[in-house]
């Protein structure tokens, strides 16, 4: 079954790359909001006796000329903020109206790169494709480093079957703080070692994260720098508890868990976290690193083999993880990849047995370059966040999902489903946004203007019961709250929450359209899911509509695309919308979106 799979998404996605080539060479937005800095450029007609006087006057201090002709002068004032978004008008009107002074300008802060780029001497760095420039474009991670960052003071812990701790390339990054054995209750995360090394899974999501750089042994992480614990959990009996206790895990201590677990992937099973997890949930974005958030990073799912649907998991599906999912050296899609609307961005994995795979620490104080799967793309995201959030400490949770959506591009990621959403921005099921971008991350991390508190509108549609047909659109004009306290202006996430019977729950295919024209599939066809079980309560998630505005009408799609008797009742349907009063597309640029829609220059590195 898989060679046939494999051959045929080969086939689709070569097709389907050729078409694509047009949409996908378009230039981007690379501009920032100036930084204003107390010190002025002038030039003035008669020298150095001029500056002195304007300096004097205006309250300057003179730096001198700036070259020997005597033209030009370097003034600094003392009594001006540092740094600031706004030039000082006060300064600049009065010298505007000496006469003495031909021309000035308040000098900006230009962030320079040094061209010689910072890379890792690893000997195994050279097989780290996904990092090392090899591919265009790859994670653009080199850029970052490059600038000093390497996930200083971040802490990440990753939540699976434990970490050798004592590995050579892991040990000096290792946090017994952010590290805790859930399955034996002992602080000593070690893995349990078997002939078949099972548990090896965690030891590589560590790696790549915070593998040690420079240390003549593998290859680098991604934050190598960063501090790095593992909670073992998956190795043992799983509880709603444990899930709790492992996500709940020292929050004023860890910024991000990593973690790419959740229910099977076998194409039939709609199940999410319990409740104390999903309190968990709660209590990290709210009460976590101080009130800013935690950070969940989580793995979009490994289902693809199975036709599974990364919407019926409710842990991937929450708006409180950032879901990740995967793309080939090549970009194409991997047959173990899960489409679903709540995957926000993508980053690089393996594919098929001739494609490349994630280099990482291993079981044995050894070093593997076998790592695959959508689990080896969520801590290679983890670890670029690690970047921005050192970057930017300030940055909340809701800030870090926009600046993901901001810094994920379609690049030459291939799928059939690319469409260009209300606000201009291309998105797909398979890859959310695209392939994220460190040094686009990084770049806005640190300009940032802080999102406003999250809104909530909430708004029932169905509660009696009405029979489902074999296609079926319910309308909606929705005012998305205003004139309330909870007016949404700009979305975020928006949920679907539905209870309704039917024959056979994976032929029925839900779709979401917002008022902009936007579809999103809620939920595709699972062939394996022949549950007659319905959906009770269950809440589908989409980030398809990210900065839309949620006004109009918004349409419920339900098709039955399998079996031609099937037959079912729709009992509730309700819509919940998050976002802010805020137009998020009205922010001025270099804090904005870099959209197609708003053209721009293409960056330098031409995609
Ligand atoms: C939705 O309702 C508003 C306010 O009543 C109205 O102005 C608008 O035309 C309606 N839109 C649609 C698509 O019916
Ligand atoms: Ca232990
Ligand atoms: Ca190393
Ligand atoms: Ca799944
Ligand atoms: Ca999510």
């Amino acid at each position: 079954m898989l060679p046939a799979r494999t051959a045929l998404w080969l086939r689709l996605t070569l097709v389907l790359g050729l078409a694509l080539v047009g949409p996908v060479t378009v230039g981007w937005a690379l501009a920032r909001a100036p930084i204003y800095v107390s010190s002025w450029a002038v030039r003035v007609s008669q020298g150095y006796q001029e500056a002195e006087r304007l300096a004097r006057k205006f309250g300057f201090v003179n730096l001198g000329q700036i070259f020997p002709d005597g033209q030009y002068f370097h003034l600094r004032h003392r009594g001006v903020v540092q740094h600031s978004l706004t030039p000082h008008w006060g300064h600049r009107l009065r010298l505007k109206k000496d006469p003495k002074v031909q021309w000035f300008q308040q000098q900006t802060l230009r962030r320079r790169v040094k061209r010689s780029l910072v890379v890792p001497t690893d000997p195994w760095f050279s097989k780290q494709w996904y990092m090392n420039n090899q591919v265009q474009p790859d994670l653009n991670i080199l850029q970052v480093w490059s600038q000093g960052l390497s996930g200083q003071g971040i802490v990440v812990s990753v939540l699976d079957d434990g970490i050798e701790k004592d590995h050579p390339d892991l040990w000096a990054n290792y946090d017994p703080l952010a590290s805790y054995d859930f399955n034996d209750y002992d602080p000593d995360p070690q893995p349990r070692y078997t002939p078949s090394d099972e548990n090896r899974h965690g030891t590589r999501c560590a790696g790549e994260v915070a593998a040690k750089a420079n240390n003549r042994f593998c290859g680098a992480g991604v934050a190598y720098n960063a501090r790095i614990g593992g909670v073992r959990m998956l190795d043992g009996t799983i509880t709603d508890v444990i899930e709790a206790q492992s996500l709940s895990l020292q929050p004023q201590h860890i910024h991000i868990y990593s973690a790419s677990w959740g229910p099977e992937d076998d194409g039939r099973t709609v199940e999410g976290p319990g409740i104390l997890t999903r309190e968990a949930f709660r209590r990290g974005v709210t009460k976590g690193r101080g009130g800013l958030g935690t950070l969940f990073i989580w793995a979009s799912g490994n289902g693809g083999l199975h036709y599974d649907n990364c919407n019926c998991d409710g842990y991937t599906n929450s708006i409180h993880t950032l879901s990740v999912g995967s793309t080939t050296q090549q970009g194409h899609l991997p047959w173990y990849s899960e489409a679903c609307a709540s995957t926000l961005t993508t980053t690089y994995s393996s594919g098929v047995a001739t494609d490349p795979q994630i280099v990482t620490t291993d079981l044995h104080h050894r070093c593997t370059d076998k790592h695959t799967g959508t689990s080896a793309s969520a801590p290679l995201a983890a670890g670029m966040i690690a970047l921005a959030l050192e970057a930017n400490p300030f940055l909340t949770w809701r800030d870090m999902q926009h600046l993901v959506v901001r810094a994920s591009r379609p690049a030459q990621l291939q799928a059939e489903d690319w469409r260009t959403n209300g606000v201009g921005r291309q998105v797909s099921h398979h890859y959310g946004y695209g392939l994220l971008d460190a040094g686009l991350l990084v770049d806005m991390a640190r300009s940032w203007l802080p999102t406003q508190p999250q809104k909530k509108c909430v708004i029932p549609i169905v509660h009696t019961p009405t029979p489902i047909l074999p296609l079926m659109h319910v309308r909606k004009n929705v005012s998305a709250c205003a004139g309330h306290a909870n007016y949404i202006r700009s979305l975020e996430h928006v949920q679907v929450q539905l209870s309704l019977s039917y024959s056979r729950r994976g032929d029925l295919e839900i779709s979401l359209t917002s008022p902009m024209g936007t579809r999103s599939t809620l939920v595709a066809i699972r062939p394996f899911d022949i549950s007659g079980q319905g959906y009770d309560n269950w809440i589908f998630m989409s980030t398809h509509f990210w900065d839309e505005d949620p006004r109009g009408l918004w349409t419920l799609g339900l098709e039955n695309k399998g079996y031609y008797f099937n037959t079912g009742t729709l009992y509730r349907y309700t819509l919940l919308l998050y976002g802010t009063a805020e137009d998020m597309t009205a922010r001025p640029t270099g804090s904005q979106c870099a959209c197609v829609a708003r053209g721009g220059q293409v960056g330098g590195r031409g995609w």
